[in-house]
Protein backbone atom coordinates (compact mmCIF):
# COMPACT_ATOMS: atom_id res chain seq x y z
CA UNK A 1 0.00 0.00 0.00
CA UNK A 2 0.96 3.83 0.16
CA UNK A 3 3.16 3.35 3.61
CA UNK A 4 5.28 0.57 1.37
CA UNK A 5 5.89 3.35 -0.88
CA UNK A 6 6.94 5.52 1.54
CA UNK A 7 8.64 3.33 2.68
CA UNK A 8 10.54 2.59 -0.27
CA UNK A 9 11.02 6.17 -1.79
CA UNK A 10 13.99 7.56 -0.40
CA UNK A 11 13.38 11.30 0.90
CA UNK A 12 15.60 13.69 -0.02
CA UNK A 13 17.98 14.02 3.10
CA UNK A 14 18.49 10.17 2.83
CA UNK A 15 19.81 10.89 -0.87
CA UNK A 16 23.64 11.48 -1.35
CA UNK A 17 24.50 14.58 -2.29
CA UNK A 18 24.62 15.62 -6.58
CA UNK A 19 28.77 16.06 -7.89
CA UNK A 20 30.26 18.93 -7.75
CA UNK A 21 30.24 18.52 -11.45
CA UNK A 22 27.57 16.87 -13.03
CA UNK A 23 28.33 13.87 -15.11
CA UNK A 24 26.07 14.61 -17.58
CA UNK A 25 26.91 17.90 -19.06
CA UNK A 26 28.50 17.72 -22.38
CA UNK A 27 30.23 20.84 -24.44
CA UNK A 28 29.22 23.18 -26.83
CA UNK A 29 25.49 22.98 -28.06
CA UNK A 30 23.95 22.89 -31.21
CA UNK A 31 20.95 25.29 -31.60
CA UNK A 32 18.18 24.25 -33.80
CA UNK A 33 14.52 24.46 -33.84
CA UNK A 34 12.24 21.83 -34.70
CA UNK A 35 8.98 22.94 -36.45
CA UNK A 36 5.99 23.64 -34.87
CA UNK A 37 7.25 22.12 -31.95
CA UNK A 38 4.17 22.31 -29.12
CA UNK A 39 4.30 22.56 -25.20
CA UNK A 40 3.26 19.48 -25.09
CA UNK A 41 5.82 17.79 -27.08
CA UNK A 42 8.34 19.74 -25.08
CA UNK A 43 6.66 18.42 -21.64
CA UNK A 44 6.61 14.47 -23.07
CA UNK A 45 10.19 14.68 -23.78
CA UNK A 46 11.00 16.33 -19.89
CA UNK A 47 8.66 13.98 -17.85
CA UNK A 48 10.83 14.80 -15.24
CA UNK A 49 9.98 18.69 -14.86
CA UNK A 50 7.22 19.09 -12.44
CA UNK A 51 4.14 21.44 -12.56
CA UNK A 52 5.01 24.85 -12.10
CA UNK A 53 8.64 24.23 -14.68
CA UNK A 54 9.80 22.85 -11.23
CA UNK A 55 12.99 20.28 -11.25
CA UNK A 56 15.28 18.27 -8.81
CA UNK A 57 17.24 15.55 -9.29
CA UNK A 58 16.01 12.02 -8.21
CA UNK A 59 18.51 10.84 -7.52
CA UNK A 60 20.73 13.43 -5.19
CA UNK A 61 20.54 16.18 -3.31
CA UNK A 62 21.12 19.55 -5.48
CA UNK A 63 23.96 21.90 -4.78
CA UNK A 64 22.60 24.80 -6.85
CA UNK A 65 19.02 26.23 -6.04
CA UNK A 66 18.36 28.62 -8.63
CA UNK A 67 14.63 30.54 -10.46
CA UNK A 68 15.24 31.12 -13.52
CA UNK A 69 12.70 34.86 -14.29
CA UNK A 70 11.83 35.25 -17.58
CA UNK A 71 10.53 38.61 -18.48
CA UNK A 72 7.80 38.53 -21.72
CA UNK A 73 5.79 40.49 -23.62
CA UNK A 74 3.56 38.77 -26.51
CA UNK A 75 7.16 36.39 -27.45
CA UNK A 76 4.92 33.24 -26.79
CA UNK A 77 7.07 31.27 -29.72
CA UNK A 78 10.12 32.79 -28.32
CA UNK A 79 9.38 31.28 -24.81
CA UNK A 80 8.35 27.78 -26.20
CA UNK A 81 11.81 27.68 -28.17
CA UNK A 82 13.78 28.59 -25.12
CA UNK A 83 11.60 26.22 -22.98
CA UNK A 84 12.55 23.64 -25.38
CA UNK A 85 16.53 24.17 -24.69
CA UNK A 86 16.40 24.91 -21.23
CA UNK A 87 14.41 22.31 -19.62
CA UNK A 88 16.90 19.19 -20.87
CA UNK A 89 20.13 21.90 -20.48
CA UNK A 90 19.32 22.67 -16.61
CA UNK A 91 18.55 19.11 -15.85
CA UNK A 92 22.13 18.14 -17.12
CA UNK A 93 23.57 20.49 -14.28
CA UNK A 94 21.53 18.70 -12.10
CA UNK A 95 20.23 21.82 -10.27
CA UNK A 96 16.74 22.47 -8.60
CA UNK A 97 14.83 25.23 -10.59
CA UNK A 98 11.98 26.53 -11.20
CA UNK A 99 11.44 28.65 -14.80
CA UNK A 100 9.21 31.53 -14.28
CA UNK A 101 7.46 33.38 -17.29
CA UNK A 102 6.77 37.20 -15.88
CA UNK A 103 4.05 38.25 -17.99
CA UNK A 104 3.13 42.27 -18.58
CA UNK A 105 -0.23 42.38 -19.97
CA UNK A 106 -1.35 45.54 -20.27
CA UNK A 107 -1.37 48.41 -23.17
CA UNK A 108 1.33 50.12 -21.79
CA UNK A 109 4.90 50.43 -22.29
CA UNK A 110 7.08 47.79 -21.83
CA UNK A 111 8.65 47.76 -18.20
CA UNK A 112 11.53 45.31 -18.19
CA UNK A 113 12.91 46.37 -14.74
CA UNK A 114 9.79 46.44 -13.31
CA UNK A 115 9.00 42.79 -14.28
CA UNK A 116 12.39 41.69 -13.15
CA UNK A 117 11.50 43.39 -9.65
CA UNK A 118 8.50 41.39 -9.87
CA UNK A 119 9.94 38.30 -10.62
CA UNK A 120 12.20 38.44 -7.71
CA UNK A 121 9.49 39.22 -5.32
CA UNK A 122 6.52 36.36 -6.74
CA UNK A 123 9.77 33.94 -6.83
CA UNK A 124 10.70 34.79 -3.49
CA UNK A 125 7.75 33.85 -1.80
CA UNK A 126 7.58 30.76 -3.39
CA UNK A 127 10.83 29.58 -2.23
CA UNK A 128 14.57 30.33 -0.45
CA UNK A 129 16.22 30.47 -3.71
CA UNK A 130 20.20 30.93 -3.35
CA UNK A 131 20.50 32.19 -7.03
CA UNK A 132 18.06 34.40 -9.42
CA UNK A 133 18.81 33.99 -13.47
CA UNK A 134 16.96 36.87 -15.14
CA UNK A 135 16.78 35.64 -18.92
CA UNK A 136 16.20 37.43 -21.71
CA UNK A 137 13.51 35.26 -23.74
CA UNK A 138 15.08 35.29 -27.09
CA UNK A 139 18.70 33.69 -25.78
CA UNK A 140 19.27 30.31 -25.85
CA UNK A 141 22.39 29.15 -24.17
CA UNK A 142 24.90 27.41 -26.49
CA UNK A 143 27.55 25.61 -24.00
CA UNK A 144 26.55 23.16 -21.31
CA UNK A 145 29.25 24.11 -19.17
CA UNK A 146 27.66 27.45 -18.75
CA UNK A 147 26.23 26.40 -15.31
CA UNK A 148 23.34 28.09 -14.08
CA UNK A 149 24.37 28.86 -10.23
CA UNK A 150 25.54 32.02 -8.61
CA UNK A 151 29.66 33.45 -7.83
CA UNK A 152 30.16 35.86 -5.22
CA UNK A 153 30.15 39.02 -7.38
CA UNK A 154 26.61 39.32 -9.42
CA UNK A 155 27.39 37.72 -13.01
CA UNK A 156 26.91 38.44 -16.20
CA UNK A 157 26.20 35.08 -18.09
CA UNK A 158 25.70 36.28 -21.49
CA UNK A 159 29.09 37.94 -22.74
CA UNK A 160 28.92 36.04 -25.92
CA UNK A 161 26.01 36.47 -27.96
CA UNK A 162 26.35 35.75 -31.88
CA UNK A 163 24.15 38.80 -33.04
CA UNK A 164 27.64 40.79 -31.18
CA UNK A 165 29.85 38.02 -33.26
CA UNK A 166 30.40 36.45 -29.64
CA UNK A 167 31.65 39.71 -27.79
CA UNK A 168 30.44 42.49 -25.56
CA UNK A 169 29.23 45.24 -27.81
CA UNK A 170 30.74 47.55 -24.98
CA UNK A 171 32.34 46.84 -21.75
CA UNK A 172 29.75 47.31 -19.22
CA UNK A 173 27.32 45.76 -21.63
CA UNK A 174 25.03 43.64 -18.73
CA UNK A 175 21.97 42.84 -20.82
CA UNK A 176 20.54 39.67 -21.71
CA UNK A 177 21.19 36.96 -18.84
CA UNK A 178 22.31 37.84 -15.48
CA UNK A 179 22.67 35.95 -12.28
CA UNK A 180 22.24 37.36 -8.74
CA UNK A 181 22.12 35.97 -5.68
CA UNK A 182 19.42 37.67 -2.99
CA UNK A 183 21.75 39.72 -1.60
CA UNK A 184 23.46 40.86 -4.17
CA UNK A 185 19.59 42.30 -5.24
CA UNK A 186 19.08 43.89 -2.28
CA UNK A 187 22.19 45.29 -1.78
CA UNK A 188 21.57 47.36 -5.21
CA UNK A 189 18.36 47.64 -4.15
CA UNK A 190 16.89 46.09 -7.05
CA UNK A 191 16.03 46.83 -10.28
CA UNK A 192 14.56 50.30 -11.49
CA UNK A 193 11.08 50.70 -12.22
CA UNK A 194 11.21 53.91 -13.96
CA UNK A 195 12.58 52.83 -17.90
CA UNK A 196 9.51 52.44 -19.60
CA UNK A 197 10.70 50.97 -23.60
CA UNK A 198 13.39 49.93 -24.77
CA UNK A 199 17.18 50.30 -23.29
CA UNK A 200 18.77 52.02 -20.59
CA UNK A 201 17.62 49.59 -17.97
CA UNK A 202 20.50 47.18 -17.64
CA UNK A 203 23.42 50.37 -17.54
CA UNK A 204 21.31 51.27 -14.91
CA UNK A 205 21.41 47.65 -12.95
CA UNK A 206 25.16 47.59 -14.15
CA UNK A 207 25.53 50.98 -12.61
CA UNK A 208 23.82 50.05 -9.68
CA UNK A 209 26.01 47.06 -8.63
CA UNK A 210 29.60 49.40 -9.40
CA UNK A 211 27.70 52.21 -7.13
CA UNK A 212 27.89 49.55 -4.23
CA UNK A 213 31.07 48.79 -4.75
CA UNK A 214 30.52 45.05 -5.89
CA UNK A 215 31.93 43.86 -9.78
CA UNK A 216 30.86 41.55 -12.58
CA UNK A 217 32.00 38.55 -12.90
CA UNK A 218 31.82 36.56 -16.31
CA UNK A 219 31.78 33.03 -17.17
CA UNK A 220 35.03 31.97 -20.00
CA UNK A 221 33.59 34.18 -23.12
CA UNK A 222 33.68 30.14 -24.75
CA UNK A 223 31.13 28.99 -22.24
CA UNK A 224 28.85 31.91 -21.73
CA UNK A 225 28.08 31.94 -25.80
CA UNK A 226 24.15 32.90 -26.50
CA UNK A 227 21.81 32.41 -29.71
CA UNK A 228 19.85 35.26 -30.04
CA UNK A 229 16.62 34.27 -31.88
CA UNK A 230 16.00 36.97 -34.15
CA UNK A 231 12.54 39.34 -34.28
CA UNK A 232 11.42 42.14 -35.21
CA UNK A 233 10.73 45.77 -33.73
CA UNK A 234 8.26 45.06 -30.84
CA UNK A 235 5.19 47.14 -30.55
CA UNK A 236 5.12 49.29 -27.22
CA UNK A 237 8.74 49.44 -26.73
CA UNK A 238 10.25 51.96 -28.60
CA UNK A 239 13.38 53.47 -27.95
CA UNK A 240 13.09 55.22 -24.18
CA UNK A 241 14.18 58.63 -25.32
CA UNK A 242 14.61 59.40 -21.05
CA UNK A 243 17.16 56.66 -21.14
CA UNK A 244 20.16 58.56 -20.95
CA UNK A 245 18.92 61.49 -18.71
CA UNK A 246 17.53 58.70 -16.03
CA UNK A 247 21.06 57.19 -16.25
CA UNK A 248 22.91 60.41 -15.66
CA UNK A 249 20.61 60.04 -12.59
CA UNK A 250 21.19 56.64 -11.47
CA UNK A 251 23.79 57.32 -8.50
CA UNK A 252 21.04 59.25 -6.60
CA UNK A 253 18.05 57.55 -7.34
CA UNK A 254 19.05 53.71 -6.82
CA UNK A 255 18.53 54.18 -3.32
CA UNK A 256 15.09 55.68 -3.94
CA UNK A 257 13.85 53.67 -6.87
CA UNK A 258 13.51 49.98 -6.48
CA UNK A 259 11.40 47.22 -5.25
CA UNK A 260 9.95 48.74 -2.60
CA UNK A 261 7.95 51.21 -4.21
CA UNK A 262 7.02 48.12 -6.65
CA UNK A 263 3.01 49.32 -7.92
CA UNK A 264 1.81 45.99 -9.60
CA UNK A 265 -1.35 43.93 -9.51
CA UNK A 266 -0.48 40.52 -9.94
CA UNK A 267 -3.71 39.22 -12.55
CA UNK A 268 -2.49 35.33 -12.01
CA UNK A 269 -0.24 33.03 -11.20
CA UNK A 270 -0.37 29.55 -13.23
CA UNK A 271 1.24 26.50 -12.59
CA UNK A 272 1.47 25.40 -16.03
CA UNK A 273 3.05 21.83 -17.10
CA UNK A 274 6.52 23.70 -17.96
CA UNK A 275 6.87 27.03 -16.51
CA UNK A 276 5.28 29.24 -13.67
CA UNK A 277 3.28 32.23 -15.27
CA UNK A 278 3.16 35.62 -13.53
CA UNK A 279 0.66 37.88 -15.55
CA UNK A 280 0.65 41.49 -14.32
CA UNK A 281 -0.82 44.64 -14.87
CA UNK A 282 1.21 48.01 -14.27
CA UNK A 283 -1.28 50.61 -14.96
CA UNK A 284 -0.17 53.86 -16.08
CA UNK A 285 3.66 54.64 -16.76
CA UNK A 286 5.06 57.54 -14.27
C1 LIG B 1 22.70 49.90 -25.43
C2 LIG B 1 21.49 50.06 -24.52
C3 LIG B 1 21.29 48.80 -23.71
C4 LIG B 1 21.15 47.61 -24.67
C5 LIG B 1 22.38 47.54 -25.59
C6 LIG B 1 22.31 46.41 -26.61
O1 LIG B 1 22.88 51.04 -26.19
O2 LIG B 1 20.14 48.93 -22.91
O3 LIG B 1 22.52 48.78 -26.28
O4 LIG B 1 21.13 46.50 -27.32
N1 LIG B 1 21.71 51.20 -23.61
C7 LIG B 1 21.13 52.39 -23.82
O5 LIG B 1 20.32 52.60 -24.71
C8 LIG B 1 21.50 53.49 -22.86
S1 LIG B 1 20.73 45.43 -28.42
O6 LIG B 1 21.70 45.53 -29.51
O7 LIG B 1 20.73 44.11 -27.81
O8 LIG B 1 19.37 45.76 -28.89
O9 LIG B 1 21.03 46.40 -23.96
Amino acid sequence: GLDQIQLLSPTKEDLPTCPKTSPFIGGPLKVSFPLDVTLDDIAQKNPLVQLGGHYQPPNCGALHHTAIIIPYWARRKHLHQLLYHLHPFLQRQQIHCTIYAVHQMDNYTFNRGKLLNVGFKEDMKENNWQCLYFHDVDLIPKDDCNIYDCSAFPMHASVAIDKFQYELPYETYFGGVMALQPTHYLKINGFPNNYWGWGGEDDDIASRIFLNKMLISQPPAVFGRYHMMKHGHDRGNKANPKRFHLLSKTHLRWRYNRMNNLLYSLLSKEQTPLYTNLTMHFGIDY
